[in-house]
């Protein structure tokens, strides 16, 4: 499918990076092999010297990550992709290539752990300077530019608190700062966001999440706007060698397939059960874009097509009672990660952001109480059903403890 700039996302999703195979295969067929065989030496030296066609050696390119990689550019509209191994090993692809020694970088507080903890902990050794500025405050991000600003790194909905910032308007502070801006756009998917649409350069994704969807793979991948950006990524990714494997580019590419299907039931599923949460007696607070309590609603109106599937809660009873309530449920599965069609509930204090440290945490607003819930594709009504028993389970939980009080 070699025009996909004429077709509606949905069939965008089904066809893009797909080609003419041998045998007409109509899916890509997966290249499991770590090299490819020269036809000769002036040949393979051709390749090497980067004249003509054809590939030389997995870690450099294959053609069944080529034809994933074809099909995340399209969705995104962007330039070219770049599958990685992992989500953190495409964002530290971006950090090592645009950032050097006294650079400094601008990132959303509310960040995935991990990204947050490479940033303060390794990138500040090689004299990096880093700020976590609240993204959602745009006039605490023109406080933190610096002329030595080179990136700005935004997620939104940041992890986990779902805080959203005004992607147009930051592209416009950086650009006018002589920085770049990557958006972390896992939460989202392109199904619901597209930041290249408010001017961002580069994007990244987790496709562990929504982009395959099964919870079946880890894996990345770096999209750039302008083709100038990919051949120092494609470099530093090439040497730095953290590269995706085709048969996981295979199986992602696969999930795309269903990505509009499984984000317009991720968004339906997830507004009933925050609607839900919200009016259940022991929920003190809910989070999630799609309501109108969110802090940032009309922000979120701006850029995203849906809500997403990611809400966050407070218990009444803290910390305490979300214990309960996680050892409490069936259905929802209790783990970390994101973005599967099963949902999952995990605790990001303990787990997701642990890596943090309270300090940085409590710098992002993620307090000991949150529970996160990725909302799965199952039934609304058996996810609500399941929530509603655990919910049953901490309020009896709490009323024994607060007779005998054992409060922590
Ligand atoms: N970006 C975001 C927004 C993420 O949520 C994650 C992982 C990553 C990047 C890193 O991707 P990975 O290397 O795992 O493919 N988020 C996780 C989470 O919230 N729970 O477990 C993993």
């Amino acid at each position: 499918m070699e025009d996909h700039k004429n077709i509606s996302f949905e069939s965008m999703c089904v066809h893009a990076g797909i080609d003419e195979y041998e045998f007409g295969s109509v899916v890509p067929p997966i290249y499991q092999t770590s090299t490819f065989k020269f036809k000769s030496a002036q040949h393979g030296a051709a390749l090497f010297a980067g004249e003509g066609k054809g590939h030389i050696y997995t870690r450099m390119s294959n053609p069944t990550i080529e034809a994933m990689e074809d099909s995340v550019a399209a969705l995104e509209g962007g330039a070219k992709a770049l599958g990685c191994a992992s989500g953190m090993a495409a964002i530290n692809v971006v950090f090592a290539t645009f950032l050097s020694a006294g650079d400094h970088v601008l990132c959303s507080q509310a960040v995935y752990g991990p990204t947050n903890t490479l940033l303060r902990t390794v990138y500040t050794r090689f004299g990096v300077e880093v700020s976590f500025v609240d993204t959602s405050d745009l006039n605490a991000v023109k406080e933190a530019m610096r002329p030595e600003t080179k990136l700005v790194y935004i997620e939104t909905p940041g992890n986990p608190t779902l805080a959203i910032s005004d992607l147009g308007e930051i592209v416009k502070i950086a650009h006018e700062g002589g920085a770049k801006v990557c958006v972390d756009n896992t939460f989202m998917s392109p199904a619901l966001q597209k930041p290249f649409e408010f001017g961002a350069d580069v994007v990244v994704h987790s496709m562990t999440k929504f982009l395959n969807g099964h919870a079946d793979v880890v894996a990345g991948i770096i999209v750039v706007k302008e083709p100038s950006d990919y051949s120092p990524l494609k470099k530093v990714l090439n040497q730095t060698g953290g590269v995706i494997d085709p048969f996981n580019s295979f199986l992602v590419h696969r999930g795309i397939k269903t990505l509009a299907l499984r984000m317009e039931r991720h968004c339906e599923n997830a507004q009933k059960v925050a609607e839900f949460l919200e009016k259940h007696d022991l929920i003190q607070s809910v989070t999630y874009p799609g309501l109108r309590s969110h802090p940032h609603y009309f922000t979120g109106l701006k850029q995203h097509k849906g809500h997403g599937g990611m809400i966050t809660f407070h218990l009444k009873g803290g910390y305490d009672a979300g214990e309960i309530m996680m050892n409490s449920v069936k259905l929802c599965q209790l783990a970390v990660s994101l973005g599967g069609v099963e949902t999952l509930i995990q605790h990001p204090a303990s787990m997701t952001h642990f890596s943090m440290g309270p300090d940085a945490r409590k710098e992002a607003g993620i307090d000991e109480g949150m529970v996160r819930l990725s909302v799965g594709i199952e039934h609304y009504k058996d996810i609500i059903k399941d929530l509603e028993a655990a919910l049953y389970e901490v309020g009896e939980a709490l009323t024994v403890k607060q007779e005998k009080n054992l409060f922590r």
